[in-house]
């Protein structure tokens, strides 16, 4: 078998730190042949097309072909996977309202051309910012294709969720589970320990021998720490966040085609569950089974887990809002 996949923004940082784990089976595994099919806009061009000289110089065993365009119905023809990286980055003086409009003029117009030329089964994966409300925009294009194929990664919060809190508590961090990211790929995300379980035990007594006030912690050091990480990596590297982000996309992408054996996390449309307006692509805690992501019901809620999940839902709310009010959805 031959998966075709499509990389958007396969000149930029992200997608060169994906490409060569792509060729190299980190995505589907040892024996399944990958077709690339990598799209750019024609200033990406040539770092696109430089990149496709080095995977041919890999000699990978598993990489059939590379189809570098600036075409979306060539670069979407016959997709299995896509991988929706290429986004407009907010640049000086630009608000909120004029970067989503930016980007619902790619994501829409992308969303379409999924509808028109990529394979029935289709699986979207949106890591462009607002990764969100880009998902739901490219969903909402694509005539045909149900919205469930369409999603966004907030795999790379939960990860670093994990870390932070296998570091606090001295363990190593395969230990640490089910840690799910709620609401919107942005500052107003909630990383949620509350179900979170360390070598298969609940976490909160020995995250209280340590850190003491566990609320405090979690309102002073842990979210904040999360949900700015991306930040705190520029200011140390003096660039974003690049091959954890590409690392994040493969195991997303992974348990999406190859199953879960417990929870992650992934931004997908919403049908109502925990109370979040249908249709908004938000994070909840999901397991992967026969290729879909299914929401992870049930679950006990604070009032204090509620009002910070309603939050970040209340942003996502407004993205729409603004997406709706400005005619573009
Ligand atoms: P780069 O600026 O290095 O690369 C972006 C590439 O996309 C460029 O080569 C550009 O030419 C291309 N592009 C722009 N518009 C396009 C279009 N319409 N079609 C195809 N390609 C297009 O950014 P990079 O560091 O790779 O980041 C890419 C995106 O990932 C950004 O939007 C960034 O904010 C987002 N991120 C999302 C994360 C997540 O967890 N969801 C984490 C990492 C990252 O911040």
């Amino acid at each position: 078998m031959t998966t075709t996949i499509t990389l958007t923004g396969a000149g930029g940082q992200i997608g060169y730190a994906l490409l060569f784990r792509i060729a190299a089976g980190d995505l589907l595994g040892p024996d399944e042949k990958v077709r690339l099919r990598l799209l750019e806009i024609p200033q990406g061009l040539g770092a696109a097309e430089g990149a496709a000289l080095e995977l041919q110089d890999g000699a990978f065993g598993l990489l059939e072909h590379v189809e570098v365009t600036d075409d979306a119905a060539v670069g979407f023809d016959g997709c299995d996977l896509a991988l929706l990286v290429g986004a407009r980055p907010r640049g000086p003086g630009m608000e909120r309202a004029d970067l989503l409009a930016a980007n619902a003029g790619i994501f829409g117009p992308q969303g379409a051309a999924i509808a028109a030329n990529a394979a029935a089964g289709v699986r979207v994966t949106v890591v462009g910012n607002p990764a969100n409300t880009n998902a739901l925009i490219a969903a909402a294009s694509a005539d045909g294709v149900p919205a469930e194929r369409f999603t966004a990664l907030t795999r790379l919060d939960e990860n670093r969720a994990r870390a932070q809190l296998a570091q606090t508590l001295g363990t190593p961090v395969h230990t640490v589970r089910r840690v799910p990211i709620w609401g919107n790929h942005s500052a107003t995300q909630f990383p949620d320990i509350s179900h979170a379980t360390v070598a298969g035990r609940p976490v909160a007594p020995a995250l209280e021998q340590i850190v003491g006030d566990v609320p405090a912690w979690l309102d002073e050091t842990f979210i904040p720490r999360v949900a700015k990480r991306g930040a705190e990596i520029i200011a140390v590297r003096g660039s974003s966040s690049v091959a954890s982000a590409a690392n994040a996309t493969i195991e997303h992408v992974r348990d999406w085609v190859r199953g879960t054996d417990d929870w992650t996390s992934a931004g997908v449309v919403s049908h109502g569950e925990y109370g979040v307006p249908e249709g908004l692509v938000s994070s909840f805690p999901v397991r992967s089974v026969d290729g879909e992501w299914q929401i992870v019901e049930g679950l006990e809620l604070s009032e204090w887990a509620r009002a910070r999940i309603d939050a970040s839902v209340a942003e996502l709310l407004q993205e729409r809002e603004t997406v709706q009010a400005l005619g573009l959805l």
